[in-house]
């Protein structure tokens, strides 16, 4: 996206569907109207709705239900996330891309979003069903100068984030799932798989791959995943505008990662355990090595899940499916 329509969206977002003059957009972008009308134009090939009434000017009068740049960055709060983002009607992967993009060079916040992934990826290659348009699927892109080790950390930042936005924007209350899993009523919402480009001692880049069900109808899930999959809509009984959510997302993902840059995991640990139900219960934890159960303690300053066996031995997850 150019800067010019960064600045053009700003404009239309500040005048919350009042018209703005031809000549005042023009003054702002510092180009001319001609170049405006373009701009316009572009918008309208896109799905938007403006009109333009003469001596008025223009006026955004509806957007279309996409995630495109356009859409997330109409409106949009933050500071660095999502001012650079990658869409795609159709991908096999988010991750994938945003691999790409962060070995290339982007820069922190860079945000990678399609209609659909037809290869969505799950953790251990699992496969995560992405139909489209109804859902987000997204990848963001990190740069935070910390040691490999920490990185599960931003997973735990990461639901964090997803849980603050899905609660402000439908008003229900979200449960994590430790590591990356968001519940409602118990059924899975959204799944979370960080990945990481890094040395030994250094992490260059994580990418936050983030989906999340918004809009599915019980139609859309095949039915292996029918007793144990929902969507927001299904839950809040209205469907969610996703471009919205994605913003609110950004928002609190910002907040919460600059808490982080400053003062490290503990204020993120307290918010995680707000909303975490594994703390305090009996789990199973099926891990690579083989599967222990035992009442869940709580999560240590790294983020990794500490257990109490029946015998009272402690035990240290970094990684596991986790049944309650
Ligand atoms: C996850 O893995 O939950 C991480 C999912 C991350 C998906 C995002 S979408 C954007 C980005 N691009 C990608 O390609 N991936 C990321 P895991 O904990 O391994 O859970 C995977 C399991 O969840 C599957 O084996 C299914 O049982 C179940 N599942 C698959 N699709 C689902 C869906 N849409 N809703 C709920 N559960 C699903």
């Amino acid at each position: 996206q150019s800067e010019t329509r960064k600045k053009l969206l700003k404009l239309f977002a500040e005048a919350n569907g009042e018209f703005i003059s031809g000549q005042k957009i023009s003054d702002q972008l510092g180009c001319s109207r001609t170049a405006v009308w373009k701009h316009i134009e572009d918008l309208r090939q896109e799905g938007f709705e403006v009109e333009a009434v003469r001596r008025l000017g223009y006026r955004l009068k509806s957007a279309p239900d996409k995630v495109t740049g356009n859409e997330i960055q109409l409106g949009l709060k933050t500071k660095r996330l999502g001012w650079n983002v990658y869409y795609e009607e159709s991908v096999p992967s988010t991750q994938k891309i945003a691999h790409k993009l962060a070995h290339d060079g982007a820069e922190e916040g860079t945000l990678v979003i399609a209609e659909e992934q037809t290869a969505g990826r799950g953790r251990l290659d699992r496969s995560w069903h992405s139909p489209k348009g109804t859902g987000i699927w997204m990848s963001l892109i990190l740069r935070p100068a910390i040691p490999p080790q920490q990185a599960p950390q931003l997973t735990l930042l990461a639901a964090v984030a997803v849980s603050q936005g899905i609660q402000e924007v439908t008003g229900l209350v979200p449960d994590i799932k430790w590591p990356n899993d968001i519940l409602l009523n118990g059924k899975k919402a959204v799944g979370i798989l960080t990945e990481l480009q890094a040395d030994p001692d250094q992490v260059h880049a994580v990418i936050v791959g983030i989906g999340i069900n918004v809009n599915q109808t019980r139609e859309h899930f095949p039915s292996e995943l029918a007793s144990t999959a929902t969507s927001l809509a299904l839950e809040a009984g209205k469907p969610v505008n996703r471009a919205q959510l994605v913003q609110m997302i950004l928002s609190k993902f910002e907040t919460l990662y600059d808490q982080y840059l400053q003062h490290g995991f503990s204020p993120i640990k307290l918010l995680w355990e707000g909303y975490a139900v594994t703390i305090g219960k009996e789990v199973v934890a099926r891990t690579l090595s083989g599967t222990v159960s035992g009442v869940a303690l709580g999560i240590t300053d790294t983020g990794t899940l500490k257990l109490r066996t029946k015998d009272g031995d402690i035990h240290y997850i970094y990684s596991a499916d986790i049944e309650i």
